[in-house]
C-alpha cells in the first residue's frame, strides 16, 4: 500500500487529522489496532474546550455535538464546605465549555470517515515505523494475520503513549519529561442524573472529588485514591459515602444510583520533545500526557491534529515545509501551557500523602483568590475554557 500521510491510531487526534486532510485533498490512510466497537466504547474524556468544539463544527462533525452536547458557562469549586461558582464567559470574552464524551467525538468522526473519508483500517496494529529519517518512511502493520507495509511521505503518530510511534523515536533524538503524581483517580459511570447542572470540583482535605456527567441521565464522578488502588476494594456504598463527604455543601444532596463502571487511572504528565523525528510527527497522547484534572487531554489532541493538518496541507499545496518545520514548537507552546494549568489544578485540589497543615493553607489561600474577582481568577478561567487556537 502507498499513501501521502500514514496515520497511526483512530483516536481523536488521528480521526480529526484524517478528516481535515481528506477535506483538503491530501491522501491518507488510518491504521487502528483495535476494532470499531472497542474504540467507540472506551471511556475517556468528557469536556470540550470552546476551540475544540469549534474545530469539530468547522470540519462537519458538530451536528450531534450541538444537539446533544451540554453547554456549560461555568463550574463550581468547593472547599471548606462552601461552593464558589467560576463564571467562564465573563472572564474569557464569552468562551464556554461543552460536556460531550470522547466516545461520541470518536463515533461522529468514524461515521463521517466511513461514509466519505480516507481508508480506515481497524484491527490493523502497527508493529513498526521504519526509515522515519528518510523521505520514504515505512509503516509495518498486521492485518488478516499477514504482515503488510504502508509506504508514505509522512507518518502521523496518533497512537497514544504506548503506541508504535513512541517506540520509533531514537532515545538520543528526543527528551522525555515526566511526572507521576502520588495519587490516582477512581472514576465511576453511574446510571443517575447528575446532582448539579454544572461540574463540581471539591478540594476536600480528605482528597479531590469531581461530579461531572456524560448525559442528562448519566453521571461521571471521580475520587482521589492512593496509587495502586484496586477499584474492586471500593464497594458502591463506600464510593458514594466518600463522594458525599468530599462534595458536601449546605443545601445540596448527591443523588445515588447504580454504578455501571469503575476504574482507576494514575495521574501522570509526560512531554516528548521535539514532537517530531524526521518524517514522523507525533500528536496527542503519543506526544504528551496530562493528568485528567484539567480536562486537557482530548483538547490538546484535537489542537495538535489541527496544527499538523495545516502543515501537511500547506506542504501539499506549495511544496514548502515551513509550517511542518515549526509544528513541534507551535504545539509545545500550547502543550506546556496546558501542563502548567493541569499541574496547578492537580496540586491545588488533591491532598498529597505527605501534606501537612502548611500545605493545606497554601491550597486554601490560592483557592480563595481564584474564587474572588481577581486577575488570578481570570487567568484560571482562561486556561479552563481553553486558550484560543493559533
Ligand atoms: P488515543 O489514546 O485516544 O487514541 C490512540 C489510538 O491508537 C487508540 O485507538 C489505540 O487503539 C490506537 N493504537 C495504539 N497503538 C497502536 C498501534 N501500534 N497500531 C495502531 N493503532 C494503535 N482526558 C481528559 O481531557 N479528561 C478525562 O477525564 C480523561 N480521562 C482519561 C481516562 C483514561 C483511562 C485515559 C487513558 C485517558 C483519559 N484522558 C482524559 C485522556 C484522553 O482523553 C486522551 O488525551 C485522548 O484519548 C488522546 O487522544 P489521542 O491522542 O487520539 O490518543
Ligand atoms: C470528565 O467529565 O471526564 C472531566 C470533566 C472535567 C474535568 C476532568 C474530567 O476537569
Amino acid at each position: 500500500m502507498r499513501t501521502t500521510v500514514g496515520i497511526i491510531g483512530a483516536g481523536p487526534a488521528g480521526l480529526l487529522l484524517a478528516r481535515l486532510l481528506h477535506q483538503a485533498g491530501v491522501e491518507c490512510v488510518v491504521l487502528e489496532a483495535r476494532d470499531r466497537a472497542y474504540v467507540e466504547r472506551r471511556q475517556r474524556a468528557g469536556l470540550l474546550e470552546q476551540g475544540a468544539a469549534d474545530i469539530l463544527r468547522d470540519c462537519g462533525a458538530g451536528d450531534r455535538l450541538d444537539r446533544e452536547g451540554l453547554l456549560h458557562r461555568g463550574f463550581e469549586l468547593r472547599f471548606e464546605g462552601r461552593s464558589h461558582r467560576v463564571d467562564l464567559p465573563s472572564m474569557t470574552g464569552g468562551r464556554t465549555v461543552t460536556i460531550y464524551p470522547q466516545t461520541e467525538v470518536v463515533k461522529d468522526l468514524i461515521a463521517l470517515q466511513l461514509v466519505d473519508g480516507p481508508p480506515l483500517l481497524f484491527e490493523a496494529p502497527v508493529i513498526a515505523v521504519e526509515k522515519a529519517d528518510s523521505e520514504q518512511p515505512l509503516i509495518r502493520f498486521v492485518r488478516d494475520g499477514r504482515e503488510q507495509t504502508l509506504e508514505c511521505e509522512f507518518v502521523a503518530g496518533c497512537d497514544g503513549s504506548y503506541g508504535a510511534s513512541r517506540r520509533a523515536l531514537p532515545a538520543d533524538e528526543v527528551r522525555l519529561h515526566e511526572r507521576t503524581y502520588p495519587y490516582s483517580w477512581l472514576g465511576i459511570l453511574a446510571d443517575v442524573p447528575p446532582s448539579c447542572d454544572e461540574l463540581v470540583m471539591a478540594g476536600h482535605e480528605r482528597g479531590f472529588a469531581l461530579q461531572s456527567m456524560r448525559t442528562p441521565a448519566v453521571s461521571r464522578l471521580y475520587l482521589q485514591v492512593p496509587n495502586g488502588t484496586d477499584p474492586n476494594d471500593w464497594s458502591d456504598d463506600r464510593i458514594w459515602d466518600e463522594l458525599d463527604v468530599r462534595l458536601a455543601a449546605d443545601g445540596w444532596t448527591l443523588q445515588r444510583g447504580p454504578i455501571l463502571a469503575k476504574s482507576v487511572s494514575t495521574l501522570r504528565s509526560q512531554v516528548v520533545e521535539p514532537m517530531r523525528y524526521g518524517r514522523l510527527l507525533l500528536a496527542g497522547d503519543a506526544a504528551h500526557l496530562v493528568p485528567p484534572s484539567g480536562a486537557k487531554g482530548m483538547n490538546l489532541a484535537l489542537a495538535d491534529a489541527l496544527t499538523m493538518a495545516r502543515g501537511f496541507i500547506h506542504w501539499h499545496g506549495s511544496g514548502s515545509s515551513d509550517l511542518l518545520d515549526h509544528y513541534s514548537d507551535n504545539c509545545l507552546r500550547r502543550v506546556w501551557q496546558a501542563q502548567h494549568f493541569c499541574h496547578e489544578m492537580t496540586t491545588l485540589l488533591h491532598t498529597a500523602p505527605d501534606a501537612d497543615g502548611y500545605d493545606r493553607q497554601m491550597q486554601l489561600t490560592r483557592l480563595r483568590r481564584l474564587t474572588r474577582p481577581t486577575a488570578a481568577a481570570a487567568e484560571f478561567a482562561e486556561n479552563y475554557a481553553g486558550l484560543p487556537l493559533i
